[in-house]
């Protein structure tokens, strides 16, 4: 550095503020661009071109302590250099958890698509904020175009939308506009002089309805809990009943939340029934469909969601089923009025002007609780006009399929239990080792069968071979909730999910 800031110094045109050399750019390109190609290819190799091979692990355990040591955590005075920087990329991939594997079965995400992945590096590489039409051209017309559709979908004549960071973002989103449409001054009043305002949502429902309630000032203790039948699906005359009770109370009710896919269960509430309570008593009806939404674009599974035309807004989260990439969740809302931007907007003078040379009603932005905002419609754009909606549809067809044959399987074999029979791709079961088989049932058996799948997750996860969450829920000790969701996934991998929990629980 110091010999290029001596030829600059010579040069008779150099130009120095506060002894900084302001000549030409102090980035080299050249370099830069070599090492994105060399990241580039390490990405290729350790990622894209692994994703489909069970022969590597699907996680590398370490320990956090030992995590840290390997992974030189500290940021320092000077820089590293290239090979140094591209080490460490190579050893961040081998200590993630590989969630394209197929056999990652954790979350209700997983899998590899290769055009949303493409979608990503562009635009990862252009870096736009989806606000304005002026820095966001395409993005903001290809992220019209996905909520257009998705709407169609969902039966709607038309509507609304927003992307956001996440369905609990979607969820908060509706109970917002859902409070405003219920009494519009709250944007400039705030909450003094309101009502005690009530919402509903059933036992089964995300977590992110009580975040939300807290956040926006509502209250976790004014949501009201809807009971359940076994399936995990909301009881329709449970919920008539809480809202009689809610007004007796002399609250306000004002919103319904149902779930079209619980997290745990996978359960659909019974959306017409639900409506037609919404309807009754003039309440919105939000329909959290993170996780169900996409069996809407199955013509075989789309009974699932039976009703949802009627709801006012639905959370719909393509990259769960769909692998439109993390993350990637729309709000969509029925109406077309420009509810979402009037609850939302607060029109910033420096990136809304209205004067501007082109039509600023694509300048939505305002519409939305960021600012600044990722283009996240674009990967679910590019892998659908990649794959069409037939070959949407075959994902879903064909991960449910899968699912139905595991339910068999697990049927078949000796120690697996299921909790129910599954509506969609979750499955949920108990595996009973060896040892237990011949206990009575009571609470000895169960305490002990409580322990079983937090000892089995440990071992595969050291070994490597597989991820499966578990959890106890709702009065149920410890079960196996597996998901299955990716393309890459094989009737094979069911079976071997099978097997190798026998093999990691034979001594238990
Ligand atoms: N809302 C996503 C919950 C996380 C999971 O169970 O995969």
């Amino acid at each position: 550095v110091d010999v290029c800031k001596q030829e600059m110094l010579q040069k008779k045109n150099a130009v120095l503020v506060d002894g900084v050399i302001l000549n030409g750019p102090i980035m080299d390109s050249k370099a830069g661009e070599k090492f994105v190609e060399e990241a580039c290819k390490i990405i290729m190799e350790e990622i894209v071109q692994k994703a489909d091979d069970v022969t590597e692990k699907v996680c590398e355990w370490q320990a956090p302590e030992m995590l840290k040591q390997i992974l030189d955590l500290e940021m320092r005075d000077t820089g590293e250099c290239h090979q140094k920087i591209l080490q460490l990329c190579r050893d961040v991939i081998k200590y993630s958890v590989k969630t394209n594997h197929p056999r990652f079965f954790n979350q209700l995400y997983a899998g590899i698509d290769y055009y949303s992945l493409v979608a990503r590096f562009i635009t990862e590489a252009l870096n736009p904020s989806v606000y304005t039409y002026e820095v966001s051209p395409v993005f903001l017309l290809v992220e019209e175009a996905v909520i257009k559709k998705m709407i169609e979908f969902i039966g709607w004549e038309e509507g609304d939308g927003i992307f956001n960071p996440g369905g609990s973002v979607s969820n908060m989103y509706a109970m917002n506009l859902a409070r405003y449409k219920f009494c519009p001054e709250i944007k400039e009043k705030g909450l003094s002089g309101l009502p005690r305002l009530v919402l509903f949502a059933s036992e089964e429902c995300h977590y992110s309805m009580k975040k939300a309630a807290s956040f926006l000032g509502i209250g976790t203790e004014n949501v009201y809990f809807i009971k359940t039948d076994e399936r995990g699906k909301m009881i329709p005359e449970e919920l008539e009943k809480q809202v009689q009770r809610a007004r007796n109370e002399g609250s306000a009710p004002f919103l319904v939340c149902a779930t079209a896919g619980t997290t745990v269960l996978g359960a659909f509430d019974p959306l017409d029934k639900i409506a037609d309570i919404c309807e009754k008593h003039g309440l919105w009806l939000h329909v959290d469909a993170s996780w169900g939404g996409s069996a809407l674009i199955s013509r075989k599974h789309r009974r699932l969601l039976h009703g949802i035309h009627r709801a006012d807004s639905v959370a719909w989260n393509p990259h769960k089923m769909l692998l439109a990439g993390i993350q990637c969740c729309a709000l969509l809302v029925k109406d077309n009025s420009g509810l979402l931007k009037k609850c939302c907007s607060a029109q910033a003078a420096y990136l809304f002007q209205q004067d501007k040379f082109y039509d600023v009603s694509y300048d939505t932005g305002d519409k939305s609780i960021q600012c600044s905002r990722r283009p996240d419609a674009f990967k679910f754009w590019l892998m659908w006009k990649a794959l069409g909606t037939a070959g949407l549809e075959e994902r879903v067809n064909r991960a449910l399929a899968l699912a139905r044959y595991l339910v068999e399987e697990i049927k078949k074999r000796e120690g697996f239990q299921l909790l129910l029979e599954p509506e969609y791709a979750n499955i949920c079961f108990w595996y009973i080792p060896p040892s237990l088989r011949k206990m009575e049932d009571g609470p000895e058996f169960w305490q002990k069968l409580h322990q079983v799948a937090p000892i089995i997750k440990e071992r595969m996860m050291k070994k490597g071979s597989m991820m499966l969450g578990y959890q106890p829920h709702r009065g149920k000790v410890n079960f196996f909730r597996q998901v299955v969701i990716s393309p890459q996934v094989s009737r094979e991998d069911m079976d071997f999910l099978l097997d190798e929990i026998e093999l990691l629980a034979k001594d238990l």
